[in-house]
């Protein structure tokens, strides 16, 4: 009589789910297309190059199983005779977005959200481990080498602007704690 209802106690306790939260998401992850992200509502999709930014090396870091957070890295270069203004990010692996920024806090990585990040004209921005950083929240997958992800930045004149990145395991990177 015991045992009948023990491999459905254990089933239940040893369910992925249990020592993952995260990574279960409301969404199918199976239907989720990695290469494509819906423009953000208000927004035109405007292209690498030819809007005059280039996104360059755009990556996002590879991570361990039933990690719920990664981050992406790119370089942004406004080659416009106007600032750039990014406001927001959104990617096709996590459920949310954010612009983050790395410091040191009493000896201590501290990551703190963005609201936003400006490029003057002819400049550069370099979204780099330990700097600034576009932190995917709540991954709906695992990104691991080989796929290809899409990151979007979203700028102040309701332009959108996306890259395929390329999943590297990247350096060491401090603990993604806020
Ligand atoms: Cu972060």
């Amino acid at each position: 009589m015991i045992k009948s209802w023990l491999p459905a106690l254990a089933a239940a306790l040893f369910a992925p789910t249990l020592f993952a939260p995260a990574l279960v998401a409301a969404e199918d992850p199976a239907a989720i297309d990695a290469e494509t992200v819906a423009v953000q509502p208000g927004y035109t999709r405007i292209e690498p190059g030819s809007s005059g930014i280039d996104l360059v090396d755009v990556w996002v870091r590879a991570i361990p199983p039933f990690q719920p957070n990664s981050a992406g890295y790119m370089t942004v270069v406004n080659r416009r005779e106007t600032a750039i203004a990014i406001v927001g990010a959104s990617s096709s692996v996590a459920r949310k977005t954010e612009l983050h920024t790395s410091r040191m806090v009493d000896g201590l990585m501290r990551m703190e959200k963005l609201d936003g990040l400006a490029v003057a004209p002819g400049e550069r921005s370099e979204l780099a481990p330990g700097g600034k950083h576009i932190m995917l929240i709540g991954l709906v997958f695992r990104p691991v080498p080989g796929d290809d992800i899409t990151l979007c930045l979203q700028l102040l004149t309701q332009e959108e602007i996306c890259a395929l990145a390329e999943v590297r395991r990247g350096g060491k990177e401090p603990a993604h704690n806020h």
